[in-house]
């Protein structure tokens, strides 16, 4: 029993660190260049993600703070990044950590009917899922916005992602996925409730807390991350640039 529990957790580790590398090197700060223009950048990034870089900042008044929530990035157009780098500019005295979740081991750990279940499906992405209209689209934000909108209309992925290595991972993320396509508007909010909480357990998580010179790789097609938002009012920002990626299957 001690052993079988020993192998789950060695499974889960080592997948762990398969999709999500964080990797932490001291002293060097990549160039990123930096671009605030936070609604439209997640839909720029698609567009033109060859070297693109881009900063977050979630510390002002009149920036808003949209990360604090389990999402894969960009998963509302066809191709989402394939991974993304991310280094701190400015950090506060305390918090600000990121966590990442594996949706492979997410996968793996789901039961055999329910990942039976889940094999077979297909869900949507919107970008006005992430980005609302009542926080994103007013005030001087709203030609942007609807620009990004009218860009970006909904795309269907499969909610299991199938990589040419022959591993599977959830495709499903709180940040842009809004149904599962072909159940009723209440099998699908269960459905999906289930497993953004299944996604999002500790067991599949890691943590980093941030030190000025980290830089963070992750695997876009098989992750998820969370940027805690415990810090304000001190500030916070962050670089990142995107890898382009390819349709999920
Ligand atoms: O700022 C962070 O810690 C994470 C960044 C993030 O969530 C994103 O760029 O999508």
């Amino acid at each position: 029993m001690k052993h079988d529990i020993a192998q789950k957790l060695e499974a889960i580790r080592s997948e762990r660190e398969r999709s999500i590398n964080a990797l932490k090197r001291d002293g060097a700060h990549p160039r990123l260049s930096s671009d605030r223009d936070r609604c439209e950048h997640r839909h720029r990034q698609e567009r033109d993600l060859r070297g693109l870089a881009d900063a977050h900042s979630d510390d002002r008044a009149d920036s808003l703070t949209d990360n604090d929530n389990w999402h894969t990035d960009v998963t509302f157009i066809e191709t989402p990044p394939f991974g993304a780098a991310l280094t701190p500019k400015l950090l506060p005295p305390n918090g600000g950590d990121t966590l990442w979740s594996s949706t492979v081991a997410a996968y793996n750990a789901l039961s055999e009917p329910i990942r039976r279940l889940v094999d077979g499906l297909t869900a949507e992405h919107d970008f006005q899922h992430g980005f609302r209209r009542h926080l994103w689209g007013v005030g001087d934000r709203r030609e942007a916005w609807e620009r990004a909108v009218a860009a970006n209309p909904p795309v269907v992925h499969p909610v299991v992602r199938t990589l040419d290595d022959g591993r599977r991972g959830l495709f499903v993320n709180e940040g842009f996925t809004s149904r599962i396509i072909g159940l009723t508007q209440k099998e699908s909010d269960v459905l999906l409730g289930f497993l953004f909480a299944h996604i999002s357990k500790p067991e599949f998580t890691v943590r980093w807390r941030w030190k000025l010179g980290d830089v963070a790789f992750w695997d876009n097609r098989l992750s998820t991350h969370y940027a805690t938002l415990d810090y304000l009012p001190h500030s916070r920002t962050m670089a990142r640039a995107a890898i382009l990626g390819d349709r999920p299957h």
